[in-house]
């Protein structure tokens, strides 16, 4: 087995934390090791169903996912979790919560350019309209980490090398 720890995808949306998530999860799953996934499809649309984009809400969705990782590490699994968290104070927050070396932030680091080009659901465009208000990178903030353990280039690799990179930095710390 391994030691339970949360790797904490956060960057801007359509940076693609998601998906190199899911890659970096598959990978695992190939090498037999115990890990899940927490994104927008199985938080936003239960948990958090009550909560929108408001920075209270982003933040209340925020501690909620920090406490649901706990229970996950706790339990002895390794759990990725790919939401935006733009305000650092909530990272930071679930960074608290979390035991030593427990807390993986990753930085999936994109320009706001590259996000709005590949714009996957068209936000980006109805953000720039008005049709959307307070939407990250647009209208509402994204504060960068600080401290983040490890900083993936999303401008200049693909998700295969980039999930690659993850695991090799599982791999070199002992957490598999
Ligand atoms: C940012 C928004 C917004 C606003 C809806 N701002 O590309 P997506 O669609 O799948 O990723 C975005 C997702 C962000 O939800 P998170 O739970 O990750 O956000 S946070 O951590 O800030 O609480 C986007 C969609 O929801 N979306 N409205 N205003 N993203």
């Amino acid at each position: 087995g391994h030691k339970g720890a949360v790797l904490w995808f956060t960057g801007l949306s359509g940076s693609g934390k998601s998906t190199i998530a899911n890659t970096v999860d598959h990978k695992l799953f190939e090498q037999g090791k115990h890990t899940f996934v927490l994104d927008g499809d199985n938080i936003r649309m239960g948990l958090n169903k009550n909560l929108g984009f408001s920075p209270e809400d982003r933040t209340e969705n925020i501690r909620r996912i920090g406490e649901v990782s706990k229970l996950y590490t706790d339990a002895g699994i390794l759990v990725m979790t790919a939401f935006i968290s733009p305000y650092r104070e909530d990272r930071d927050q679930v960074r608290e919560i979390l035991g030593d070396g427990e807390f993986i932030e990753v930085f999936v680091k994109a320009s706001l350019e590259t996000c709005e080009e590949r714009d996957p659901k068209g936000l980006y465009k109805k953000a720039r309209a008005g049709e959307i208000k307070g939407f990250t990178g647009i209208d509402a903030p994204y504060e960068e980490p600080e401290k983040a353990e490890l900083i993936l280039d999303s401008d200049g690799k693909g998700i295969d090398d980039l999930a690659d990179e993850v695991v090799a930095y599982l791999e070199s710390n002992g957490y598999l």
